[in-house]
């Protein structure tokens, strides 16, 4: 499980990355990558290249190394010893930031005969940026056109703190995204306008008030020279099909938020680690399918929103999603139907159950 960034060193190697998020790149060198939560990463290496110095000792196996970043951990985590154990390297203990297995070079499975804690070439000669987003990767499939202008543009501002609670409390554009099933009941339906409050996903919503939304089309707005994605203040935005959209998020406080969209692909322009990318790389983005969005920083994200329906885009750390940082893309409802989209029974039927078994098993007592 991956709940933090991660940077991955293999000792000795060069690790030439080959996929990322399921796109194709030119192999590339490098000796660690990063990876937030969601993200994914395939590489090669070379064991003929094996650095001299492991070969010299005639060493066996070598470890492959994960580290967390530190920053994340709420505590001093390199002396924190848990009271039920102590800490043993190279065996990873709970809420050890330097996880590790290893790389067996021969067929005896041996487990490396250096300490773990010698051989350390994490980081020593990576030079930042090291996101691997972009800094390097370039696809091995070019599309054939290029990659499209942008025709609209989306501002996406993300807010983090703790709420009057005491609990986490996560905005997008000042909204906290909500769909609380407990209180879905003790709610009217508004008779225009989506709702995260009924028991009716977006999509059904989308083919029942096709025309009542209460989502205004995309507006030219003073500072921008395309229209403006605009939305029901409610986290919900509505998309035209096949807008070419950009999607700017912005990440003024906390630390890196790694934003996943459903249902498309996305290029990555560039992030405030690499803003030049945007001009090195004009027709030839990467695409991947989450965007880690640098602490105190911003991505660009550019997107065809050629998948008629309701995508979340969201931050996948969970407990950010659950404080609601996210934001539902409505990508073109006329279009959903000129497809031909119905709802299903079979769907209908399971909110109608769900309905049914809330309203009888109600958790929510309301205090006199
Ligand atoms: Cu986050």
């Amino acid at each position: 499980m991956q709940l933090v960034t991660i940077i991955v060193p293999i000792d000795g190697c060069k690790l030439f990355i080959i996929e990322v998020d399921t796109t194709t790149t030119i192999p590339y060198p490098v000796d660690s990558f990063t990876l937030n939560v969601a993200q994914r990463c395939s590489f090669l290496c070379n064991l003929t290249d094996l650095d001299p110095t492991y070969n010299a000792s005639r060493v066996k196996s070598i470890y492959i190394r994960i580290q967390a970043t530190l920053s994340v951990y709420p505590q001093d985590v390199t002396s924190f010893i848990p009271p039920y154990e102590n800490q043993c390297y190279p065996y990873p203990t709970f809420y050890n930031p330097l996880y590790l297995a290893f790389l067996s070079l021969d067929s005896t499975n041996s487990t490396p005969t250096y300490l773990a804690t010698l051989a350390t070439p994490i980081l020593s000669n990576v030079t930042p940026p090291l996101d691997t987003n972009i800094l390097d990767a370039r696809p091995l499939f070019r599309n054939a056109n290029g990659v499209p202008n942008a025709t609209h543009y989306l501002a996406i501002a993300v807010g983090f703190g703790v709420g009057p609670s005491g609990f986490g409390d996560a905005t997008v554009n000042g909204v906290s995204y909500s769909s609380d099933a407990n209180y879905m009941h003790m709610r009217d339906d508004p008779p225009t306008g989506f709702t995260s409050d009924l028991y009716e996903p977006l999509l059904y919503q989308m083919v029942r008030k096709t025309n009542q939304l209460a989502i205004s089309s995309p507006l030219l707005e003073a500072g921008n020279d395309l229209p403006v994605i605009q939305s029901d203040a409610n986290g919900h935005y509505l998309i035209p099909y096949l807008a070419c959209v950009d999607i700017y998020i912005t990440n003024p406080i906390g630390g890196e938020h790694p934003f996943h969209l459903h249902g498309h692909n996305f290029w990555i322009v560039s992030t405030s680690d690499y803003p030049e990318a945007e001009f090195l790389y004009a027709e030839d983005f990467m695409q991947r399918d989450t965007v880690s969005v640098p602490a105190g920083g911003w991505a660009k994200i550019r997107f065809v929103a050629d998948n008629p329906g309701a995508w979340f885009m969201h931050c996948h750390i969970e407990w950010h999603m659950a404080d609601g940082l996210a934001v539902a893309l409505i990508v073109s409802p006329d279009q959903l139907l000129t497809n031909g989209y119905t709802i299903p029974q079979s769907g209908q039927r399971q909110c109608e159950a769900l309905q049914r078994f809330n309203t009888t098993y109600d958790p929510v007592i309301p205090s006199n």
